[in-house]
């Protein structure tokens, strides 16, 4: 009797503290294809970044934080379901037009919020596809992030350097006059449209490779677009739009616990810093972007701060994959580059299977709450969902996502045993210090970006803690230690190695 007392006042008390216990805010800030060495936390001495810089002093800077991909649209489908992009075909960068690839029946991570009673928001960069295929951009453009989890969608469809180059709020493109109507068309031009081909004399950032169809602000996109002239946005002052979206939203939700998920556009091309910020970095566009991305951070933070919530608020820092220098625009990013190191000692880029594609900043901050530290755990952004499930109090039994929050609040200093990651569809196992990529067939350069891809038709075996910058492959010098990752590799992916 006297026991069962006990354990009943002990579940009343545990009841009255978690309705007492204030859920904090969350907010996820994410760049897109932020290096691992872009910022001075993580060794950059070219560019400051004192804003990034004060959430990592200031919170747990992990070494070892992953993407799960070295492209976009699967990193943000992997963050925003928990599950890995390699299980959903579609996952793959995705064009302006293309459909929605998260199920409206699928568990994600604004839903799971939603339900422990936040209010959910997206701010900034999509790029998970609209509707179901042949949109109408003139009318409600739905499913699209408010039927996946977000209350509230202030967003860009795709990428910066595709069409439609127009904003766009809970589905409806934002000023668009109903007298010119948008179309858009991946295929095939709108007859007399000009394009960076038949126009080159319009063009103001000259193309390198890809980047020749419609021109808008003398910037040629990947795509056709006709009409919408009103609605379409100025690049120079897209930083200045979402921050203000994102700082609004927060003023207005200060009240109850919510979710920002603020996905910012730098430093993917076209890099246009606003005039405030240009030749600030002296490495040009891709420089002066991740000092205005380091702005626009420090203004949210004063936000946060001003709205005496930021001791309430959870912030989790990180980029959707690794860097890239010249992604199709002739912008000096490689000329001014100097000694500037943007894969921060690591091999390969954005694309590639190498560390450089998928190893990434990632910092978690919680003034008041979370300790310094430095943390060498392996964590990936995919651990989010199921992390932050727990944060809020509810458990999520998702299918690739870990409860890692002891570790994201600097609690624990475990990580996960084993991950998966990805570049454009191959894919490779990290497990404790090791890597592995199966040998795969394919082009080992991607020559016009210029960066090593890591395919190669041999098996590849990294020790990381002694080799980061992956020179020396041990496939053959280490037969034990290859045969035990492809067994995991194998029983995580459920198919067997290809051959070659
Ligand atoms: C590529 C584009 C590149 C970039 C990338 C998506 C060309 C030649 N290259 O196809 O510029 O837009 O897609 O980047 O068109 S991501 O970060 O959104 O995955
Ligand atoms: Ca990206």
């Amino acid at each position: 009797m006297f026991s069962f007392v006990l354990l009943w006042s002990c579940k009343q008390n545990r009841k009255a503290a978690i309705n007492t216990v204030k859920q904090p805010n969350i907010v996820v800030i994410y760049l897109d294809d932020l290096g691992y060495g872009d910022v001075s936390a993580y060794g950059a001495t070219a560019l400051q970044t004192p804003n990034i810089d004060a959430l990592a002093k200031g919170g747990i800077k992990f070494t070892n934080g992953y993407a799960t991909s070295a492209t976009c649209t699967p990193s943000r489908y992997a963050l925003l379901t928990g599950v890995y992009p390699w299980r959903n075909k579609s996952a793959k960068i995705l064009s302006g037009s293309a459909p929605l690839i998260i199920s409206e029946t699928q568990q994600t991570l604004p839903k799971l919020l939603q339900k422990q009673g936040y209010q959910t928001g997206v701010v900034g960069k999509w790029h998970l596809g609209l509707g179901k295929g042949n949109v109408n951009w003139n009318e409600k453009i739905s499913p699209g992030p408010n039927e996946v989890g977000f209350d509230d969608a202030y967003i860009l469809a795709a990428t910066q350097d595709r069409v439609p180059t127009v904003y766009i709020e809970d589905g409806h493109v934002v000023g668009l006059d109903k007298n010119d109507p948008i179309q858009v068309n991946y295929k095939k031009n709108f007859e007399g449209e000009p394009t960076a081909i038949s126009n080159p004399e319009l063009v103001t950032m000259k193309w390198h490779h890809g980047h020749n169809n419609s021109i808008v602000n003398g910037i040629p996109r990947i795509g056709y677009m006709k009409g919408g002239e009103a609605a379409k946005w100025t690049d120079t002052k897209m930083a200045d739009y979402f921050l203000a979206k994102a700082q609004d939203y927060i003023k207005t939700n200060k009240e109850k616990p919510f979710f920002l998920y603020y996905a910012m556009q730098q430093p993917h091309v076209p890099r246009t810093p606003h005039p405030r910020f240009v030749g600030k970095s002296g490495m040009g566009p891709r420089g002066d972007v991740i000092l205005e991305a380091d702005w626009c951070i420090g203004e949210l933070m004063k936000t946060l701060k001003e709205a005496e919530i930021l001791e309430n608020t959870f912030i989790i820092f990180s980029s959707d994959n690794g860097p890239v220098l010249n992604d199709g625009y002739d912008d000096d990013a490689v000329e001014k580059l100097g000694k500037h190191n943007p894969k921060g000692g690591l091999r390969g880029g954005k694309y590639s299977l190498l560390e450089a594609g998928t190893r990434v900043p990632f910092i978690t901050y919680w003034k008041g709450t979370i300790q310094p530290a430095v943390s060498d755990a392996i964590v990936c952004q995919i651990d989010l969902l199921s992390s932050l499930a727990t944060l809020t109090g509810t458990s999520e039994l998702a299918t690739d996502s870990k409860d890692l929050l002891s570790t994201f609040l600097g609690k624990s200093d475990k990580g996960r045993a084993h991950l998966i990651i990805e570049a454009q569809s191959k894919t490779a196992l990290r497990s404790g210090d090791w890597l592995m990529i199966p040998p795969y067939k394919g082009n080992r350069y991607n020559k016009k970006v210029g960066i090593d891809l890591g395919v190669i038709p041999e098996f590849q075996l990294y020790h990381l803690k002694e080799d980061i910058g992956q020179l020396n492959n041990l496939a053959t010098s280490n037969p034990k230690k290859l045969d035990e990752m492809i067994e995991i590799f194998e029983s995580l992916r459920g198919q067997r190695i290809q051959k070659i």
